[in-house]
């Protein structure tokens, strides 16, 4: 067990040295398909795209007056939280936020600071949905973005709407999609991590709950009893707790920060942990990975990982 564990952290070494790179590279302009599957989505490296999608009308146009005017009366689902982290480890509880419905220009109050509420706000559902909540928004942008569907073979499965407060937190996890991140206004911060790092994250099995606003304010964690337990990270990246997570001290976290017009290529399987600034909107397209070579070759670090317990 002990030279599989010694082997784990070689080959996360030798991947640092022979392939990864120590910050995330820009490319000025959007590539060509064949090229960025080659270059990137192959090799699983992340990289920022410059002016991928300067064409798009949201860029200059969702301001809070147009998405007021445009989408203002639509309700759409809101994550709240008492801390601004949903979808995070408290204690030895897994607790996803209160889903709540709202306004669009309520959210919007909050988020310029017109109305004051208890809570962190966070306009995060995912599982596209940019088009199932906001379709008024869809012309702004595009359904797709080609050299990447060309690349894939494949149109995104997700093409999802991010907006919040600074102290909305994305907790450390990893996805199997390959993730194509636009920010269209404000900046997003991420800690970015590669698989073959997956030996020294820690996971922890927790108890699923969510946040519930009382009628005081007070937030209350309540249990979803019938829920299957949830495998989790419980270390924050910002904060690492390295006493009870010594492994951590070999991983080697890249931060980036991704501007208004700028599109973050977030391979899948990196672990990813998410800031912003206050009322940053963003735009992502996620395409389902492929299941091939690469996953399973992601799949069995995993499973001796798991087995050597390297966390
Ligand atoms: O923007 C965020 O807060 C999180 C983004 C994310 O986790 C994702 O796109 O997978």
């Amino acid at each position: 067990m002990e030279s599989v564990k010694k082997r784990l952290t070689e080959f996360s070494e030798e991947a640092h040295d022979l392939y990864l790179n120590q910050s995330v590279p820009y490319l000025e302009e959007p590539p060509d398909p064949l090229h960025f599957y080659r270059h990137w989505i192959g090799p699983n490296k992340p990289c920022i795209i410059r002016n991928a999608f300067s064409h798009w009308p949201a860029l200059s146009r969702w301001t809070p007056e147009y998405l007021r005017e445009k989408v203002g009366s639509k309700v759409i689902s809101v994550a709240v939280t008492p801390n601004g982290y949903a979808d995070a480890v408290n204690g030895d509880r897994f607790v996803m936020p209160e889903e709540r419905r709202m306004s669009f220009s309520s959210v919007l109050d909050i988020i310029e600071g017109k109305v004051q509420k208890r809570g962190v706000f966070y306009v995060q559902k995912q599982c596209s949905n940019l088009l199932d909540e906001l379709p008024e928004l869809t012309d702004d942008v595009e359904p797709h973005v080609s050299w990447m569907s060309a690349a894939l073979g494949k149109l995104p499965d997700a093409v999802n709407f991010w907006l919040g407060e600074a102290s909305a937190v994305t907790s450390m996890h990893k996805d199997h999609y390959e993730n194509l991140y636009c920010v269209i206004s404000g900046e997003k911060n991420f800690i970015l991590l590669p698989p073959t790092d997956r030996p020294f994250i820690p996971y922890g099995v927790y108890q699923p709950a969510v946040y519930r606003q009382q009628d005081d304010g007070e937030f209350e964690v309540v249990d979803q009893s019938d829920s299957e337990k949830v495998p989790w990270i419980p270390l924050d990246p910002l904060d690492p707790d390295l006493d009870r997570y010594p492994q951590y001290r070999r991983a080697q976290p890249v931060r980036c920060s991704v501007k208004a017009g700028e599109m973050l290529y977030l391979p899948s399987l990196w672990f990813h942990h998410v800031q912003q600034s206050q009322g940053c909107i963003a735009v992502n397209f996620w395409y389902d990975m492929e299941y091939d070579i690469k996953y399973n070759y992601f799949q069995l670090l995993e499973t001796l990982s798991e087995v050597t317990g390297s966390t």
